[in-house]
């Protein structure tokens, strides 16, 4: 990357302008930018007329039309814009100018008009997408950049677990990766039944009508739709279903996708076989990907997806790496499902797969800890690795607008890897997702960044700027105590601030349930310093103002948040509704407990520190069971299911128990496999001692396993769940549930 002149332009702006030099208002940050002598911000031409060769770039031309400032254009605008790639005539001129790279390009704004020269299409694409962002404020800055892309493909996979995201969502998400450059979205939400169960069968026909409608408006705007098939589940390796999977291309290919790729993630048995899998999609390759035209080269997800689960003396990989066509692009999470890449990592899946990995970014995807929504900056992948990757998707979260605050910061990285600063681009696109209330976006985003603790070890970076203070407080520093207090305070402004924001009804929407959490938290906050001051007081705090009224408002409040994560505003399969999980809750817990305790010992009370209402808790010793949230909704007491294989050593035991004793009126779970009920055992510590419940299957093939009558009307402390088959069983956990009387 060359050096932008930032100093000088500030020089020459000085004297002339107070505005912003418009080309910061760029993202991607471009590669190279050059303000010549006398250069200056000044206001955007009213009215542009557009030059390029007959017929030629009529999706760029229409983008342009279409943009703020071009409205009253045409030919007798004396503002010009001047638009071609390399070869056309109407930019000879700067053949030399245009960088040798694909999608590169080059733009030079002057008094008389503007060239937008570029390597290629998408280029120019971007060309012009560069000339609209500096124009977003009504000026611009005469100026010249040379501009082109790190990594080849950019974008996003809809590859996530959960509710698909809508039409109207997936629309504005293309407008989106336009907009900051990006080139790819693969269509592959696990929950589309023709994209996984049904992969056989066509769209009916709204759907298919979708899917066309999806690729159409992504191709005008320079990104390329990529349609993912899942057939691993149930695949035979027989011609009938080589020739399904190609009909279904095909008929993909007649709604007008052009790009495709297919995945064999989460699978096992037969449809794991990497010898199978490149012998099919060679022939998918050959027999279809490159004999029609303008089709982009093949994508597929492997199952050996990450280095945890690559077996390395089976030869998996290495099995695709030389057995499978060259042209076709293999996925790659890194060192594990979820996980950031470094240099090291991607030279052992390189070496193995003989190709650049295409890397599938499980961040900020949270269908494993659905009770945290993810506002975080992206970071913590290396900046120096641009040439050892063929692409770079993030699998976002099933909030699609939440999401665009780490998709921007996605978008910078691939694009300008060396130049990306995560803080200060994070900045940028929280600026851009909600421009009405940015700072209290941001204020909110401070406390929903990392995941809490999750079965993938991927936690991140969330209250630092907290952490001197937190630590005063827990000291018994007053001073800090009302630090923390103001910033509880902050966090509730700009909660109140946001659900009064109607300018993105969408994000409102996504966020709500985080919002009237943050709520809560804000007013637990509030409570517990006024409790910890009252705490270090030997006189009694008169009427409302008392200890024991600020413990019960705090006692109330831990209750008012365990309610609002079982009630309906959390949807169907989130276990809860967390915020500010990493420092701020753990500290306002722990200082209401030293409240507490030195209460007690002041007063001989026995007032209960233990800040946390659950009613219920989950132990376990199967290592995938161990982290997973029990709530409660009505009489209904449910274990989150986990999306993976549980591996279920013989003799493991899962156990919950409630914090008084529990009537029962039922249950059911589903482990996900037919005749499972054989090896588990259910029993219940009834007035301590344990007494077995039956376990049966209603029919041969249903998965799902019932408790016979004895359950009904038990009242017992525990629950618990054992292996007693002798040997370790591989299932799922797809739900657990009791019902209290
Ligand atoms: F294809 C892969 F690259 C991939 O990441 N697959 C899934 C993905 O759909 C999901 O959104 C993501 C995060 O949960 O992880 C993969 O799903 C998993 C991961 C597991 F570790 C499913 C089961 C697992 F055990």
């Amino acid at each position: 990357m060359k050096k932008t002149l930032f100093s000088v332009a500030a020089l020459l702006l000085g004297g002339c302008l107070s505005m912003q030099a418009q080309v910061s208002l760029v993202n991607p940050v471009p590669h190279q930018v050059e303000r010549q002598a006398g250069a200056a911000v000044v206001k955007a031409p009213k009215a542009w007329a557009i030059t390029a060769d007959a017929g030629r770039h009529q999706d760029v031309v229409r983008l342009l039309q279409q943009a703020e400032g071009a409205k009253a254009g045409g030919a007798k605008a004396t503002f010009k814009l001047t638009i071609g790639v390399k070869g056309d005539k109407a930019v000879k001129k700067y053949a030399k100018k245009i960088p040798a790279k694909a999608e590169g390009y080059y733009l030079e704004v002057t008094p008389k008009g503007a060239v937008l020269a570029a390597a290629d299409e998408v280029g120019l694409f971007w060309a012009a997408q560069t000339w609209m962002a500096m124009l977003s404020e009504g000026k611009m800055e005469y100026c010249t950049i040379t501009d082109y892309p790190d990594v080849p493909y950019r974008g996003v996979v809809e590859g996530f677990y959960g509710t698909p995201w809508s039409h109207q969502a997936r629309l504005s998400q293309i407008a989106f990766y336009a907009r900051h450059k990006m080139n790819v979205y693969i269509y592959g939400p696990k929950d589309d039944p023709w994209h996984r169960d049904k992969w056989r069968e066509p769209y009916p026909e709204a759907e298919a009508k979708r899917i066309s409608e999806l690729a159409t408006y992504a191709r005008s705007q320079g990104v390329n739709f990529y349609w993912a098939i899942h057939p691993g589940v149930d695949i035979k390796w027989t011609e009938q279903d080589r020739d399904y999977l190609v009909a279904k291309l095909e008929k993909m290919y007649d709604l007008g996708v052009r790009s495709f790729a297919v995945f064999f993630d989460d699978i096992w048995g037969e449809g794991t076989r990497a010898d199978k899998q490149a012998e099919l999609l060679n022939y998918v390759d050959n027999n279809f990907i490159q004999k029609k035209h303008g089709v982009a080269p093949l994508i597929m997800c492997p199952t050996e997806y990450n280095r945890a689960w690559a077996n390395d003396e089976k030869g998996y990989l290495r099995t695709l790496g030389t057995q499978m066509n060259q042209g076709i692009e293999i996925m790659w999470t890194g060192n594990s499902v979820v996980h950031c890449i470094d240099r090291e990592s991607q030279e052992w899946i390189n070496q193995r797969i003989n190709r650049k990995s295409y890397i599938w970014w499980n961040f900020p995807v949270s269908d494993f800890v659905r009770d945290h929504i993810l506002l975080g900056p992206a970071y913590g992948n290396d900046l120096d690795i641009a040439e050892t990757m063929s692409g770079f998707v993030s699998n976002p979260m099933e909030h699609a607008e939440a999401s665009k605050i780490s998709l921007y910061g996605i978008a910078d990285y691939t694009w300008n890897m060396p130049a990306y600063d995560y803080q200060a681009d994070w900045e940028k696109g929280l600026r851009e997702v909600l421009p009405s209330n940015y700072e209290a976006l941001r204020t909110f985003a401070l406390y929903n960044k990392d995941l809490g603790p999750n079965g993938h070890g991927f936690r991140r970076e969330e209250g630092d700027e907290l952490k001197a203070i937190a630590q005063q407080a827990l000291a018994g520093q007053s001073s800090a105590r009302q630090a923390l207090a103001l910033k509880c305070e902050e966090l509730g402004i700009a909660v109140d601030l946001l659900l009064n924001d109607d300018s993105n009804p969408e994000l409102l929407r996504e966020l709500r349930p985080w919002l009237l959490q943050g709520k809560n938290v804000a007013a637990y906050g509030q409570a517990v310093v006024s409790l910890a001051e009252a705490a270090t007081k030997t006189q009694k705090g008169t009427g409302l103002r008392s200890f024991e009224n600020y413990y019960q408002q705090a006692r109330s409040l831990q209750k008012q948040m365990y309610d609002l994560e079982n009630s309906s505003v959390r949807h169907a399969l989130q276990p809860g509704i967390k915020v500010a999980t990493k420092v701020l809750m753990p500290t306002l817990n722990e200082l209401f407990a030293k409240a507490v305790n030195q209460y007690n010992a002041n007063n001989g009370t026995g007032l209960n520190p233990v800040a946390e209402y659950n009613p219920f808790r989950l132990t376990s010793n199967v290592q995938q069971l161990a982290l997973l949230p029990v709530t409660a909704k009505g009489n209904d007491v449910n274990v989150t299911p986990a999306l993976e294989v549980i591996n279920w050593q013989a003799g493991g035991e899962m156990v919950i128990e409630g914090d008084r004793p529990i009537t029962f009126a039922g249950m059911d779970f589903n482990l996900g496999v037919p005749g499972a009920a054989k090896h588990f055992t259910l029993e219940c510590l009834v007035n301590g001692n344990w007494v077995k419940v039956p376990l049966l299957h209603y029919s041969d093939n249903d998965p799902v396993i019932h408790t016979g009558n004895e359950l009904g009307g038990m009242t017992a402390t525990k629950l618990r769940l054992t292996n007693t088959s002798g040997a370790e069983q591989k299932v799922y956990f797809r739900h657990f549930k009791f019902v209290k009387q």
